[in-house]
């Protein structure tokens, strides 16, 4: 039997066919769950809509500004009323404005540090609470990270503050949300080539440089993410909480 059969999950931040949430959707969808979908404004609407729609016309889309309280309790209603109940949900969305990322982190400016973290982190924290009273037979929540939460990588700067609080939050809500038998995990994924990463300066370098310097002497493929996520969602990964999974080539492992 597939492994999520019979599962019911919401997606956070498929932005295009290259965003790793996408990855993690389709593998989720393969393994049998049933998914819902947000999108972030409309201008990315077109575009889910179309990646959606491959899962059939009636999956359940909605928009969802995570910064909005009153658009996170309209897609749990949602839910609740068309699902009604909730299993898996998967978190890959982060922003922090674009100036914050280029130069150096002690010129981060008080707004770009609170949407980043606004954005990247509690809305983790948000969308835990919506989720959890739907996820009546336990549930897996799985949340995005980087490496740059735990160590310095140039440039990356007030999102890897934001990380390191998204990568704490789970911890905490892993201990509030196990006594439901809700699971909460992060994977910290090695650099993906998605919109996300698109236009930051030196990215192409920071693949090669991971290629060369990782154990396995590669990049992390999306369709691997899929596979981590797939496992964190299942049964399989039913004592596992609070944690945080490298799917990184084993980058993480090098001190040089
Ligand atoms: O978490 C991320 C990127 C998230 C991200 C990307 C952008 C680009 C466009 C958040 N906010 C914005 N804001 C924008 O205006 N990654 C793990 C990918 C990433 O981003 C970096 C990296 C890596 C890796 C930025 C600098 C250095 C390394």
């Amino acid at each position: 039997m597939s492994s999520l059969a019979g599962k019911l999950g919401i997606v956070f931040g498929v932005a295009n066919k290259r965003s790793i949430a996408w990855a993690i959707a389709q593998a989720w969808s393969k393994a049998g769950a049933r998914l819902a979908f947000t999108y972030q404004g409309e201008r990315l609407k077109e575009n889910v809509e179309e990646l959606a729609g491959t899962f059939g016309p009636d999956t359940l889309l909605m928009p969802c500004d995570v910064t909005k309280d009153e658009d996170i309790a309209r897609v749990f209603a949602e839910v609740g009323q068309k699902f009604g109940r909730l299993d898996l949900l998967l978190h890959s969305v982060a922003f922090a404005p674009k100036d914050a990322l280029e130069g150096e982190f002690v010129n981060t400016t008080r707004e770009a540090f609170r949407v980043a973290h606004d954005v990247s982190a509690y809305s983790l924290v948000a969308l835990a609470r919506g989720a959890a009273p739907l996820m009546t037979n336990g549930g897996s929540i799985v949340a995005m990270s980087y490496y740059g939460a735990v160590k310095v990588v140039p440039h990356y700067n007030v999102m890897g503050v934001a990380k390191a609080a998204l990568e704490a939050s789970t911890r905490y809500l892993a201990y509030d949300l196990g006594t439901k038998k809700i699971r909460v995990n992060c994977i910290s994924a090695g650099p993906v080539n998605t919109l996300a990463a698109r236009g930051i300066a030196g990215f192409s370098e920071m693949l090669k440089h991971y290629e060369a310097h990782a154990p396995l002497k590669r990049n992390v493929l999306p369709e691997e993410l899929g596979a981590t996520g797939t496992f964190l969602a299942s049964d399989g990964a039913a004592a596992i909480t609070g944690q945080v999974l490298y799917v990184d080539c084993g980058y993480e492992v090098m001190g040089m």
